[in-house]
Formats: C-alpha cells, sequence, structure tokens
C-alpha cells in the first residue's frame, strides 16, 4: 500500500482555515471534513487529523501524527522534541506582557515580586530567568485578560494580535516577548518514504507562499525608456520585453514583490510606463 503522511491540523479555532486553504492551494483536498476526526486526501498521500492545536506537539513528537501545522507560541509552550520545518506565513501573533494602564510598572524588571497571569508558564518563565526578574507566575487556561481587574494578578503575558482586547480591558502592552505565527513541525524520526512525501509538500507550499508575496505587472514603456524600467523589474530573470503594434512602443511583463509594490509602481509611472496592469499569481515556482 502506499505510504501516506499523517498531518495534524486545528479542528477548529483561529488555524483551521488558513490550514485547510494552504493545502487546497497545494492541490490536496480534504473536502468538507470538520466534523471527522480523520480525512484521507482524494489526490496526494495524507491523511488529515483534526486535533486540538494544544495537543499537536506531543502528537507530533509520539509520531501519532507525522506533521503538524501550529502556531509556534504553542510549539515554544509545549517544548516538544519535534522539528520546525517551514513557517507558514499565517495566524501572526506576539506573546506580550501587559499591564493595567494605571500601574507604576515601567519596564519588565518592575515586575519583579509581583503577579503575572498567563497560559505559556514555560516561555514566560524562560523569559524572566534569562532577564534575571523574580515573579510570581500564575497559570491560568483562558481569559487572562481579566485576572488584574479581578485581583487575581499585577500583570498579564498573553497573545496579541490587534491589541484590541488589551485596550478594552485597560491594559497597556509593557513588552514582546515572543514574535509567533503558524509553523509546521515534524516528527524527528520520519522514514525515508515520508520524508519524501513532505518535500514534495514543502515544495508546493513555498510555491503558494512565493505567489502570495509576487504580483505580475504588465505596462506599456516607450523604448526610449525601456532601460530605466527594466532597471527597476528584476523578474524571475530578466523582465520579458515584447514590440507592441504601435512603433515606438513595447510591453514589458515582469514580477515584483508585495513589500517594495508602491514604490515600485510610482517610479514606473515616472518614468513614463502607461497602462499598468498588476495581476494575482496563482503558483510560483523556480
Ligand atoms: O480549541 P483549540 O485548543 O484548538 O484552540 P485555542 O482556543 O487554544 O486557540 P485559538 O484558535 O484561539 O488560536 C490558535 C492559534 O492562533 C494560537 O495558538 C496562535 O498561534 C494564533 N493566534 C493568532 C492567536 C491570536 N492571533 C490571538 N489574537 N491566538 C489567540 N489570540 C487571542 C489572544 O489570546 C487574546 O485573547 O486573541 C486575543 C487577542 O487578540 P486581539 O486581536 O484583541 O489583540
Ligand atoms: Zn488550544
Amino acid at each position: 500500500m502506499e505510504k501516506k503522511i499523517r498531518i495534524a491540523i486545528q479542528k477548529s479555532g483561529r488555524l483551521h482555515d488558513d490550514s485547510m486553504r494552504l493545502l487546497k492551494e497545494c492541490g490536496i483536498d480534504a473536502g468538507n471534513s470538520r466534523n471527522q476526526l480523520r480525512v484521507a486526501a482524494t489526490n496526494f498521500p495524507a491523511e488529515i487529523f483534526f486535533l486540538r492545536d494544544d495537543d499537536i506537539p506531543e502528537y507530533v513528537q509520539d509520531g501519532v501524527a507525522d506533521i503538524g501545522f501550529v502556531g509556534e507560541n504553542v510549539v515554544l509552550e509545549k517544548n516538544k522534541k519535534v522539528n520546525t520545518v517551514e513557517k507558514l506565513g499565517f495566524g501572526k501573533c506576539r506573546l506580550s506582557l501587559a499591564i493595567p494602564a494605571n500601574k507604576r510598572i515601567r519596564s519588565a524588571e518592575d515586575l519583579a515580586g509581583k503577579k503575572i497571569a498567563t497560559s505559556y508558564p514555560h516561555i514566560l518563565s524562560g523569559y524572566l530567568k534569562k532577564k534575571k526578574i523574580k515573579a510570581d507566575i500564575h497559570t491560568i487556561s483562558g481569559s487572562v485578560e481579566i485576572a488584574p481587574r479581578i485581583g487575581l494578578a499585577d500583570a498579564i503575558c498573553d497573545l496579541v494580535s490587534s491589541g484590541n482586547t488589551l485596550f478594552s480591558n485597560e491594559l497597556t502592552e509593557l513588552e514582546t516577548i515572543l514574535q509567533s505565527e503558524a509553523v509546521i513541525i515534524s516528527n524527528n524520526d520520519l522514514s525515508p518514504a515520508l520524508q519524501k512525501i513532505l518535500h514534495k509538500l514543502l515544495f508546493r507550499i513555498q510555491s503558494v507562499k512565493r505567489s502570495r508575496n509576487n504580483k505580475y505587472v504588465l505596462l506599456n514603456a516607450p523604448n526610449e525608456k525601456l532601460d530605466a524600467i527594466c532597471g527597476l523589474l528584476p523578474g524571475m530573470r530578466s523582465p520579458t520585453v515584447l514590440p507592441l503594434a504601435e512603433p515606438g512602443w513595447s510591453s514589458v511583463h515582469s514580477v515584483i514583490t508585495e513589500t517594495d509594490f508602491w514604490n515600485i509602481i510610482e517610479q514606473l509611472k515616472q518614468q513614463g510606463a502607461e497602462g499598468i496592469l498588476v495581476i494575482p499569481i496563482e503558483k510560483m515556482i523556480l
């Protein structure tokens, strides 16, 4: 029988939809499977397991699943023996210390002797130890943000993304302990057959990630400006230049990255580019 890689993803919660979408964009169809514990992909040697995110590192360590999609924050907190093999670019957040807005606490050092509520005792104790701060960690599993208001703690250490939760609980961020995003973890002893499937999956994921960060650009340029315009457009090798029916003009095609996108577009316009079209890329294979 053909070997299948067992992939653990979050059953429901913040990472579920993005994980399923990424698999789909990699051509791995797991159907509409939310209510099942596990489902076989129809067109890739994979089985998808739906689990609570907190359990994923242990299942991957123990070989119940071969790989898992989970937040880096969970991987570091659970501290299991697994390999982190790829960052996924979604589920971005930070683990931060926060304090009631009215407290006279200016830095993490001022938390010495104070009580900090968190669901991340392992990461927090490592951080405090490194900074030689002796504080009292109070572990709670949810609604950490209300702990100061009910007198349970002087500060909290929790995940933040937009900052709305802190704001509506009158808490201010003191320091960021960790930047996190969803990652792929793998079991330490994958067989060669499973490693091969993992590489195939990683190759597809990297192509999808690259395509999300890049756009395809088409524009018209007067021939005398071609050098300047091509200098702004590196492309995968170099830009493609095709003559237009109108004499003295060419069509230029290239790929630009999201990060310098507007900057490059403005410079292209300054150099006389016209009719600029920007198109999303579905897959980008190097
Ligand atoms: O049921 P299960 O155990 O699987 O899920 P869960 O409830 O433990 O986790 P879930 O779905 O809430 O989060 C899964 C993962 O998403 C986390 O481990 C992080 O890696 C990632 N993630 C990204 C976040 C956030 N952003 C986030 N903002 N996880 C939680 N939050 C919470 C945070 O704890 C706080 O309560 O959202 C609130 C803050 O958000 P803002 O936007 O108000 O700052
Ligand atoms: Zn959880």
